[in-house]
């Protein structure tokens, strides 16, 4: 399966978007010090010039909690912190069977973790908020099961908070589209919209959609990065689209990428507990303000990362946007 299969059209696209580093993957389960079956799907932050990950590690219960490794440059020389770990609060039905995929957005001095809770009656939105990574407090359930892939923008608009969100519908067909709600105060949520719905038929991205890291400012708008989920009569395949919204409505939906432009390629993407997955829940961009660094969780299995520039991004998705 290759990420830069498409017409003539598309050959100078998609595939030099996104830069896979060659140290992937940087984070395998043998790195943890302690026994775990698979590390995958960190969200990111940096604090105090270090790159924090916040990993979704699966132990050999099949439960899964999040552990902090940081690095200096976000690429080499990373450290697995065990005493830096938030762990599902089991007596909660809300957090029962783990916790998973952790997006973090800084609003202010806090850094907003939301969550998915897997609890008895399915994956549900959570929010935890942090300042150092090293002690947590719990914020509550956003949103009730099925609903996942959510992050928070950094700033309100008005005097509201936005969230996306991907909840599944029983209608058609158990499609998934990416919602977007709102919030006086971060704990009751309304007016949900539907912002990108799934493709359907033959499309990358028919069946389901979901958000992958939280939104990110650029000049153009809000920066979306998505994945689109194909059913297979090999399984499902897990890719990578683009899109843009308006910076101060983000209901509006400037542009979206009709190509898919990331896909598993890599043999540890192709193999795994999961295979054909790449799964970011994190990007941060490099100092010199275009650079853009992608933490994906590769089949679910190991942590990998690809670069990117933000600028290519915008010029790409002008140029493909459907
Ligand atoms: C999604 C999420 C991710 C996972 C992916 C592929 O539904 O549960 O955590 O990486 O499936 O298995």
């Amino acid at each position: 399966m290759s990420d830069n299969a498409g017409g003539p059209l598309s050959s100078s696209s998609s595939p030099e978007l996104f830069r896979r580093y060659q140290g992937n993957p940087i984070l395998r389960p043998t790195d943890w010090p302690y026994t775990v079956n698979a590390v995958f799907n960190p969200g990111v932050a940096r604090l105090d010039k270090e790159t924090i990950l916040l990993v979704r590690v699966e132990d050999r219960t099949g439960l899964s909690h999040l552990c902090v490794a940081y690095s200096e440059d976000g690429l080499t020389g990373w450290t697995v912190d065990p005493d830096r770990r938030f762990l599902p609060d089991i007596d909660t039905d809300a957090e029962r069977f783990g916790v998973e995929d952790p997006r973090v957005t800084l609003c202010g001095d806090e850094y907003m973790i939301v969550y998915t809770g897997y609890s008895s009656a399915g994956p549900l939105v959570c929010l935890a908020s942090t300042r150092d990574f090293v002690s947590f407090e719990r914020r509550g359930v956003l949103m009730s099961p099925e609903d996942k892939d959510a992050a928070l923008f950094p700033t309100r608009f008005g005097d509201r908070w936005a969230l996306i969100h991907r909840p599944v519908a029983t209608e058609p067909r158990h499609m998934a589209h990416i919602w977007l709600s709102w919030s006086p105060d971060l704990r009751h949520w309304g007016d949900p919209t539907i912002l990108l719905a799934a493709r359907e038929g033959a499309w990358w991205d028919a069946h389901k959609v979901g958000l992958c890291p939280p939104p990110l400012l650029t000049d153009a708008g809000w920066l979306l990065l998505y994945h689109g989920v194909r059913v297979t009569a090999a399984g499902s395949l897990y890719r990578l689209g683009l899109a843009l919204l308006d910076a101060d409505d983000p209901t509006k939906v400037l542009a979206r990428s009709s190509e898919w432009i990331f896909g598993p390629h890599e043999p540890y993407e192709r193999s795994g507990d999961v295979s054909d997955v790449v799964f970011p829940c994190g990007w941060v961009v490099a100092e010199d303000g275009d650079t853009l660094l992608i933490y994906y969780g590769a089949a679910d299995t190991s942590v990998c990362v690809a670069t990117a520039s933000v600028s290519a991004i915008l010029t790409w998705l002008e140029r493909h946007s459907s």
